[in-house]
């Protein structure tokens, strides 16, 4: 196959499957000419008036068949997503019909899109920049609300726009060096302390794009959270609680969990991922000991652990083992079954344990239950970052760790009284880094990685 970026394309932009509507693209040279060929406006009005509706009939030419009503809507370069002819008809959301469009179009010249082939066509065309066309992408995946802001903050552009600055201030302190090299004896340039200081700075805020990485993470993928505790102590019947509806299977028989269920929560548009593990008790056959194991091995994988005790019971070796071997993590203490006399000495625990958050709850009646979400949250949840400030990808995270460390290296060289043209050329090493993340670079293998993760119409 001969594919080009002159080609023009097509492609179903709405889902598969049955709906209400369903959109078609075109994009390229063609567009208008090929939407003419297979879309008949109902009336007189032009098809090309840009940005106007244009009612009528998907046709199929060859027998002049009418097929399905709709609209069209045209797209100058100027203003279109692609920054091409662009051409989008509204038909409605029949598999059938809209499979039959793109098989006239492509009959009347047009060829099937690949996946992601319109915002790579935007992206070559300048429309948006690399990191724009990944935030796009994240946009459309997006799990929770909380995702989708972020993504949709990079896809107008805010990440961009930040790291356009940082190569500003950079092209700034390399202009002031070279002043003063070129002209040492009339003071023109910048002096070390002033360089330094502005080294400082860039690695600070760049430094603090790059932890926002792991918080970046766990907004995207969510946080693991296991419920872990003794058999008994009622996680299976809070996990349920927490879910508000019956998943794991609760009976009054101790070990009934023996293997882990997860299942995902979202708390005010944060997503966390419960695991509902097997007790850590006394272990009775082979099958709980199996499970017994994999709850730890979970735990100690888990981002974070709702450590659940039973209040209606004295406190016990095995949650004691539990505190003490999960010390390290992020965790909340739950004391469950507060509708049940209470007989653990709980301010012998939270004394033990100081500083933790912990919380009573009963997962039987749902008191505190709610607050919990909250506790958790507060707890696991995500932090003050701008959403602006937060990176979602590794690619991202890569190429600014180098331009710190570039920068670092700078900073240390300049300290250890190298001269201004070394310290200089150690700065400019960070520019092709800053190009590479917003895209200016254009690298194939960056733009199959890219590119092929979005899906076919967009
Ligand atoms: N009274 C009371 N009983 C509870 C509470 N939470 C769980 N249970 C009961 O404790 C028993 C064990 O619960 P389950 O969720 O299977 O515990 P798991 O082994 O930790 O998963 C069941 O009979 C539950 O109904 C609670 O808050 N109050
Ligand atoms: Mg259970």
């Amino acid at each position: 196959m001969n594919e080009s970026l002159d080609d023009t394309i097509i492609a179903i932009s709405t889902p598969q499957g049955e709906g209400g509507l369903g959109l078609i693209r075109i994009s390229g040279q063609r567009a208008l000419t090929v939407a003419r060929e297979i879309f008949q406006p109902k009336k007189l009005n032009p098809i090309d008036h840009p940005g106007f509706m244009c009612f009528g009939y998907l046709v199929d030419p060859d027998k002049n068949e009418r097929l399905d009503t709709g609209y069209a809507c045209y797209f100058k370069p100027e203003l279109s997503y692609t920054r091409e002819e662009v051409v989008e008809i509204s038909l409605h959301g029949s598999p059938v019909i809209l499979n039959e469009a793109v098989k006239l179009g492509i009959k009347r010249g047009a060829r099937l899109a690949r996946p992601g082939e319109f915002t790579l066509r935007a992206y070559l065309h300048g429309r948006l920049d690399i990191v724009q066309a990944e935030a796009i992408n994240d946009l459309i995946r997006a799990m929770s609300i909380d995702q989708a802001r972020i993504s949709f903050h990079q896809a107008e552009g805010s990440l961009s726009r930040k790291i356009q600055k940082v190569r500003e201030e950079i092209i700034d302190v390399l202009v002031n060096i070279e002043a003063s090299l070129e002209f040492p004896e009339e003071d023109l340039g910048l002096g070390q302390d002033e360089i330094n200081s502005r080294l400082d700075n860039l690695i600070n805020n760049l430094g603090k794009i790059v932890r926002s990485y792991e918080q970046g993470r766990a907004r995207l993928e969510g946080l693991t959270i296991a419920l872990v505790g003794k058999t008994n102590t009622g996680k299976s019947t809070l996990f349920n609680a927490l879910l508000e509806e019956e998943r794991a299977i609760v009976t009054p028989y101790p070990g009934t969990t023996r293997d882990f269920i997860r299942e995902n929560l979202l708390v005010d548009g944060f997503l966390l991922k419960l695991v509902d593990t097997a007790g850590f008790g006394q272990v009775d056959n082979a099958a709980e000991e199996a499970g017994m194991t994999r709850a730890e091995s979970v735990a100690a994988r888990a981002d974070g652990l709702l450590i659940i005790l039973d209040s209606s019971r004295p406190e016990s070796e095995e949650d004691f083992y539990l505190l003490k071997e999960f010390r390290d993590k992020k965790r909340i203490i739950v004391f469950n079954k507060t509708d049940l006399r209470q007989l653990i000495n709980r301010d012998m625990i939270i004394e033990g344990n100081k500083g933790e958050p912990w919380l009573e709850v009963s997962a039987l009646t749902g008191e505190n239950v709610d607050q919990l979400k909250k506790l958790m949250l507060v707890t696991f949840g995500p932090g003050k970052e701008k959403d602006e400030e937060i990176i979602l990808h590794e690619r991202q995270k890569i190429l600014l760790e180098e331009m710190v460390n570039n920068l670092a290296e700078a900073r240390r060289k300049l300290q250890s009284g190298y001269g201004l043209e070394i310290v200089a050329e150690e700065i400019r090493d960070v520019l092709p880094a800053i190009s590479e993340f917003t895209g200016e670079i254009k690298s194939a293998e960056v733009i199959n990685e890219i590119f092929g993760r979005f899906c076919l119409g967009k």
